[in-house]
């Protein structure tokens, strides 16, 4: 998979995405990611990415003019034209289903915003899919875009190496993880339930669905509740 990102702060992607799995994935060349100052892209004396809104208002925002040549180049250097996924606080949610959806497509061009928002013509004429992490405010798109970066990647085929599929993954079947315990089995006068020291399979399977239900309903009862709609 292809991930083109948009953004002002090229640097800012280098560290998270270079180790672990996304660095493993990079290296076998599952995925390709290229990155694009946005700032190269303006035409003016002072390089100008943002300006003033029309009709006033707080903050400034993001050119559409800039991004848009900044989203020709970017495209034009595969032939697949890309999904164009902004990140913003106005998306929808980014969910175990987007995540998987994403990740079939076979290239994703990414848009970060800064400042307050981005120039409306630019959404409406270019970009796909607007996405969010939460409820949350951040300062930028720059860590969402990691985030969907590394949630996608572990949906590439042959990502996770030998390791589970994510289709095993908590998440793919709605349930919370049940507790893990590892040597020693006793520290500090800390023990670890006698059931997973018993050696006895099938209850064993037993106990950890049964946490797995009771943590999920203290927990993350919503996820316990049937999709709206059925
Ligand atoms: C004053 C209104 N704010 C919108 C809720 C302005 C604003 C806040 C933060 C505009 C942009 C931003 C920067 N955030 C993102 O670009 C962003 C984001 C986020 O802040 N939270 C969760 N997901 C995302 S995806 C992009």
């Amino acid at each position: 998979m292809r991930i083109d990102v948009l953004t002002l702060f090229p640097e800012a992607f280098a560290g998270p995405l270079d180790v672990s799995i996304i660095k493993r994935a990079r290296d076998a060349g599952l995925l390709d990611l290229h990155y694009h100052q946005v700032r190269d892209f303006a035409t003016d004396r002072h390089r100008s990415v943002d300006d003033y809104p029309f009709g006033g208002g707080q903050g400034m925002v993001m050119r559409v003019d800039v991004l848009d040549r900044a989203l020709a180049e970017a495209r034009a250097e595969a032939e697949e034209p890309g999904l164009v996924v902004l990140l913003s606080p106005q998306g929808e949610r980014l969910t175990d289903g987007l995540v998987r959806e994403l990740a079939r497509e076979p290239r994703l061009i990414l848009v970060c915003g800064r400042y307050e928002g981005v120039d409306e013509r630019f959404i409406e004429h270019r970009v796909d899919r607007e996405v969010s992490i939460g409820d949350y405010v951040l300062t930028g798109g720059e860590l969402p875009a990691m985030v969907l970066i590394d949630a996608v990647t572990r949906h590439v085929p042959g990502a996770l190496g030998d390791e589970a599929s994510p289709e095993e993954e908590s998440f793919a079947d709605g349930l919370l993880e049940h507790p893990q315990y590892t040597r020693p089995a006793e520290y500090n006068g800390w023990g670890v339930p006698e059931i997973l020291l018993s050696g006895h399979h099938a209850n064993i399977e037993k106990w950890k669905k049964a946490q797995r239900l009771e943590r999920t309903r203290a927990r993350r009862p919503d996820l316990l509740e049937p999709p709206p709609g059925g």
